[in-house]
């Protein structure tokens, strides 16, 4: 540990030597102006973060520290006999900032082994929930009871110089990554496999073991976990669960605290729940159709139903990407890769051919693409993961990478407190009247 924890400070003081240097000159440039609309609607479109660890692009995606996904598919390395990157590198890229070698991923993986021991507590906070609870109110309810495990409340306690404040978070951080498949195959487990548990395999690498603790041990299975938890862990900083943790962290709330309300916003239907929407909307759609192979005129009429009836399309839109999403397209590769003929996956695919033209014909939505979400279910179900409501807790597994490596960056960056000025429908009256 101490050796990646020792190049990060070599990198992070570089870096904040930079920034340094980059306000002194251009402190006071204007980097854009806000209008009442975007006020109002979201702050579309407003930049007022910094998140280090990836940048998405309305039109080509996602990149993390450059990379885009199709890069990311053949930069990092892979698990032995496998040729899904492994997400422990894209943990790495994202907090080096650069690409890691096979040894720099095998020592994360080794680092997260090491730590992985979840205390019994934990699993008894969860077990005290009524099994009917939604996995991921067990999830964020496992990471708070963790949260008796946090250094970096500790040694705030005991008064921690500023200056060691990323090091706490990176303890924090580890720890806290370590844990959160057994925490996730835990809840699954319990949920839906009669509280029959397996124990990890530290032999694995990460999201290898996660799919093993869950039940899953098919070897494509495992790929796709790989994939999956590498394509979900980041999207730069204003989404909601990178933002809200990169907020509630503001206020020196630890990892725990903050990765976990973060995993609230990404339990909203409008952000992460929409993995969920989608499979349970096809699976609605097919009982209502009485089949599971529809056309696409009848999906095109089911789309319609669903918008006259005031709902949303799960899966479709962004509030910044402008075409379908790179990490639709990296699952649809491995649909087509894995299970060509399934029938779910290919009407997951009509749907595509389907629904966009719909979208655009309303004339009132930005982007008719799908997004990450469309696909992810469809792959799960393939095999045999069919209990769509834990679907986000993968997607929360995965975003713990992205938002945490970007938590340590906020520390070591000596981030301030984030606390934006809110105005009053009656004090922006008077504002325009005093024009
Ligand atoms: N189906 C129906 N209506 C939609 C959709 C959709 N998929 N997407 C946007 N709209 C509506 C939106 O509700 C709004 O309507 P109104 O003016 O009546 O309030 C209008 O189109 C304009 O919205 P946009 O500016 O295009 O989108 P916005 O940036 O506000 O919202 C989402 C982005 C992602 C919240 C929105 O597209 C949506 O609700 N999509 C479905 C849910 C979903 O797939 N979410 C997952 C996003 C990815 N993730 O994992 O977080
Ligand atoms: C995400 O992965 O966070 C979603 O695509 C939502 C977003 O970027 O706003």
């Amino acid at each position: 540990m101490d050796l990646i924890k020792d190049r990060f400070k070599a990198k992070a003081d570089i870096a904040s030597a930079e920034i340094k240097e980059l306000l002194k000159e251009y402190g006071t440039r204007k980097i854009g102006e806000v209008t009442l609309s975007q006020v109002y609607q979201g702050m579309r479109g407003i930049t007022g973060l910094v998140t280090e660890t990836s940048l998405l692009d309305a039109q080509e995606g996602i990149r993390f520290r450059g990379h885009t996904i199709p890069e990311l598919k053949e930069k990092l390395p892979t698990a032995q006999n496998g040729s899904e990157p492994l997400p422990e590198g894209l943990f790495y890229l994202m907090l080096m900032g650069e690409l890691p070698t096979d040894e720099d991923v095998a020592h994360v993986t080794a680092i997260l082994q090491r730590r992985s021991h979840v205390p019994n507590h934990v699993f008894d906070a969860i077990d005290a929930l009524p099994i009917t609870t939604h996995p991921m109110t067990m999830y964020v309810v496992g990471v708070m009871a963790l949260q008796t495990e946090s250094s970096f409340t500790k040694r705030y306690a005991e008064g921690m110089n500023k200056k060691d404040y990323w090091d706490a978070a990176f303890d924090d951080t580890l720890i806290l990554i370590a844990r959160l498949p057994r925490i996730a195959a835990y809840i699954y487990r319990r949920k839906y496999k009669n509280s029959e548990h397996i124990h990890p395999n530290g032999m694995l690498d990460w999201a290898g073991n996660l799919a093993h603790m869950m039940g899953f041990d098919d070897h494509s299975f495992r790929e796709l976990m790989r994939l999956y938890m590498t394509i979900h862990a980041d999207h730069e900083g204003g989404n909601v669960s990178a933002h809200t943790t990169h907020l509630v962290g503001s206020a020196l709330s630890d990892p725990y605290l903050a990765y976990a309300a973060g995993m609230n916003g990404l339990a909203g239907p409008l952000h992460g729940l929409a993995n969920q929407e989608v499979i349970k909307w096809i699976f609605e759609m097919q009982e209502e159709l009485g089949t599971d192979d529809p056309t696409t005129e009848q999906i095109a009429a089911y789309v319609q139903k669903t918008l006259t009836s005031g709902k949303v399309v799960p899966g479709y839109g962004h509030a910044v990407l402008r075409k379908t999403d790179p990490r639709f397209t990296a699952q649809m590769e491995f649909g087509k890769k894995h299970m060509p003929d399934d029938k779910l996956v290919n009407t997951v695919w009509k749907i595509y051919e389907t629904v966009p033209p719909i979208l655009q014909s309303l004339g009132k939505i930005k982007n008719p693409w799908p997004n990450v979400d469309a696909h992810s279910g469809a792959l799960l179900v393939h095999y045999g993961l069919v209990e769509y409501e834990f679907y986000t807790v993968l997607f929360a597994v995965s975003r713990a990478l992205g938002v945490l490596a970007s938590l340590i960056w906020d520390r070591a960056l000596g981030f301030p407190l984030e606390r934006p000025k809110s105005v009053t429908t009656d004090s922006v009256k008077m504002w325009i009247a005093g024009q």
